[in-house]
Order: C-alpha cells, then sequence, then structure tokens
C-alpha cells in the first residue's frame, strides 16, 4: 500500500506532533453537497446509494474535491449491521430509518443471525477497497460503526425516536433480554470493524449517538460495557501501523474519564462541553475531536472563524486535537461555509503547533 501523503489525522490522534490542526467534518459527504444529492438521486433511493461499492466511493471522495481535509470518512450508515441481520431497513427522504421487523421479544433477539462481514456485508468491505484505491493516500480512511447501544434502540424501536421509549422499557423491565440483544450486536461490530481494518481503513470511529439519553449507571452498563469489549476486540495495528480508534458519545460530556479508561485512542466531544476543561480531565489518556457547535455554520464565514479561532485557543497549544463538529453537518448549510472554517482550522492553528 502506498504511504500516506497527509497523516495529520492519525499523528493527532495518537498525540503525536503536527504542523497544524487536522480536520474533517462529521457527514460530510451528504445532503449539503449539491453533487450527493444528484448521486443519492441516480441511485434512487440510499440503500442502494450504499449497497454500490462505486457510488458509495463517488460521494465518499465528493467533499475532498471541494474541502482542503485532513480525512475522508467510509459512505455507508450504521444501520448496515441490523439490515444484515435482516430487519429489513428502509431509508425514505425525510422520513429517516425505518425497520420492517423491529426486534423485542426474547424469541427475536434469540433468532438474531451473526451476519458474515465478507459476505453479507461485502458490498462495505468492497467501498473500501474502491476507496483506498481511488484516495491513492492522499488522505486516511476512517471507517465506523454505531455502538452497540445505539444500535441496539433502532432495532428495539424499529425506527428513529426522541426518547426510545420502547427500549428503556425493555432495559428497565427485562435488562437481561437487552444485555443478551447488545452481546450479539457487541459481536457483529467488532466483525464488522475488524473487516473494515482488513479491507483498508486507517481509523475507525464508533457512533454512540444515544448513550447521553442514559443515565450514569445506565451507560455505564448498557453502553460502555459494550464499547470496552469492542476496543478490546479490535486489530489495533496492521504491517506496523497503529488503527487509532474515537469513541463519541452524543450527551457524554459528563463521563469522560470513564470513556478515555476504555483505551481507547481519542474520545469525540459534542459542542456542549468546554474543549479546554476535557483536555484537562482527559489530560495525555487519549486525544480529542470536535467539537464546534454545528449551528455555527450557518452564520457569517467571519463569525465561523472566530468560534473556531476561540475552540483551538481552548484546547491550546500542542497536539492532540482533531478538529470536528460536535454533531454531523446539517443539509440546510452553505458548503461554502464549510469551505471557510476548514481554511480558518487550517490557517489559525499553525502557532499552536510552533
Ligand atoms: O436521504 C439521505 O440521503 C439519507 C441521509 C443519510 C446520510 C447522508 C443517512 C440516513 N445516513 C447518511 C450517511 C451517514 N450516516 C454517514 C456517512 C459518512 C459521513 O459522515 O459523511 C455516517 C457516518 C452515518 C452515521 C449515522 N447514521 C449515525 C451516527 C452519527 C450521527 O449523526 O449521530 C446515525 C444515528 C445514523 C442513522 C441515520 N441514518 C440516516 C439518518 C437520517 C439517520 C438518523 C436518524 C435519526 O435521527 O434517528
Amino acid at each position: 500500500m502506498v504511504p500516506l501523503k497527509n497523516d495529520r489525522l492519525i499523528r493527532a490522534l495518537l498525540r503525536k506532533p503536527v504542523d497544524r490542526t487536522p480536520i474533517w467534518i462529521m457527514r460530510q459527504a451528504g445532503r449539503y453537497l449539491p453533487e450527493y444529492r444528484a448521486t443519492r438521486k441516480r441511485a434512487g433511493d440510499f440503500m442502494t446509494l450504499c449497497k454500490s461499492p462505486e457510488m458509495a466511493c463517488e460521494v465518499t471522495l465528493q467533499p475532498l474535491e471541494r474541502f482542503a481535509l485532513d480525512a475522508a470518512i467510509l459512505f455507508s450508515d450504521i444501520l448496515t449491521i441490523p439490515d444484515a441481520m435482516g430487519l429489513g431497513l428502509t431509508i425514505n427522504e425525510g422520513e429517516g430509518p425505518r425497520f420492517a421487523h423491529p426486534v423485542r421479544r426474547r424469541v427475536e433477539i434469540e433468532a438474531l443471525p451473526l451476519p458474515d462481514p465478507e459476505i453479507e456485508l461485502r458490498y462495505v468491505m468492497d467501498a473500501v477497497r474502491l476507496i483506498r484505491r481511488e484516495l491513492d493516500g492522499r488522505v486516511p480512511l476512517i471507517g465506523f460503526s454505531g455502538s452497540p447501544w445505539t444500535l441496539a434502540s433502532y432495532m428495539v424501536e424499529g425506527r428513529g425516536s426522541r426518547d426510545f421509549a420502547i427500549t428503556k422499557t425493555l432495559l428497565y423491565d427485562d435488562p437481561q433480554a437487552l444485555r443478551q440483544l447488545l452481546a450479539t450486536v457487541t459481536r457483529s461490530v467488532t466483525d464488522y470493524l475488524n473487516a473494515q481494518i482488513s479491507a483498508g481503513v486507517q481509523a475507525v470511529m464508533i457512533f454512540d449517538t444515544w448513550g447521553g439519553l442514559l443515565t450514569a449507571r445506565a451507560y455505564e452498563h448498557f453502553s460502555l460495557a459494550y464499547m470496552q469489549q469492542i476496543v478490546d476486540g479490535l486489530v489495533r495495528e496492521i504491517d506496523g501501523n497503529r488503527i487509532p480508534v474515537v469513541l463519541f458519545t452524543k450527551g457524554g460530556g459528563q463521563w469522560l474519564e470513564r470513556i478515555a479508561d476504555t483505551g481507547c485512542d481519542a474520545i469525540g466531544l459534542d459542542w456542549t462541553v468546554d474543549i479546554g476543561d476535557a483536555r484537562h480531565r482527559v489530560g495525555d489518556r487519549a486525544a480529542l475531536q470536535g467539537n464546534m457547535d454545528p449551528s455555527v455554520l450557518h452564520a457569517a464565514p467571519e463569525r465561523i472563524r472566530e468560534e473556531a479561532g476561540a475552540i483551538l485557543d481552548r484546547f491550546g497549544h500542542g497536539t492532540g486535537h482533531v478538529f470536528n463538529l460536535g454533531h454531523g453537518v446539517t443539509p440546510t448549510i452553505d458548503p461554502d461555509h464549510v469551505g471557510s472554517l476548514i481554511d480558518a482550522v487550517h490557517e489559525l492553528s499553525i502557532p499552536y503547533h510552533q
């Protein structure tokens, strides 16, 4: 494989010195880009887009053609695992994801198959191999999965939700059944991420989007414990290259020390925490990724630049910071504003690394 021409992301995630702060954007390939909407239209529906390695590769590379990003993220979705388990996923415009067969009863949980990532999820691995070839070492490719808790929430509910009430009822009424579901999903996520690593992703991120809905005690037992098993089960080095692991719990700002204890390489931060305080709390145990409020991107480019400068300043001098938003870029954002942010971070961060 060709060596990386730009390895700032990997270096910052491993807290090695860099010349400037690397940046990528959650949901950087997505609906705010007209070229994404055009490919999505050509595909017909979202899962067809995900299941075509050529089109998934095309949309992965689209933001890199426009912006000086320091990473590519595989274009796919966290819900590919439950889809491969046979839950019947559809993602319709404006409606969000829906499962035809949610999993709520013990018999349904016990009957769940463990997908083989190179068979049922082969389209994802083929996309990874194709993207690596097309990237030709320009920037690293990030692979990802949902956390077991976040995936289980969609599997039980059968759709997105504000409060995941059915899943929480299961948690309190039949925790054993939920644990069994989480154990199956954990095995599947571990296999899936290890297959992505074998196929060529150079860092992995686990999205625990709904961990912040839990109590501190439930977070520990129903989300973090399973992410810990994944961190322990991942292949962390390949051909002498360390594969950094990033854990992101949205709403998890109170639990950063516990997240760092898992031995992950980096922690994703939403915008509700002060990144300077987070650095102080986590110390040299993990790098930090984040954490600008995505809404800042609605503001004028000068304001975006000021906010980016404030985050860089709060993090302070030295490595261990990957700039990102605190959650995904929303469809209504002007792509030029994303460009302003990326340029601002690259320019303003240089003094912090001298
Ligand atoms: O209409 C469309 O084109 C579908 C919109 C869309 C897109 C662009 C969905 C459906 N998924 C994606 C891509 C996607 N999803 C990526 C691609 C890579 C990139 O970042 O550029 C990634 C990493 C995800 C991850 C994902 N999917 C998460 C975790 C991260 C997060 O944003 O919290 C979650 C929760 C999902 C579920 C999902 N898939 C799609 C939607 C609209 C949702 C959210 C549903 C909900 O709010 O409950």
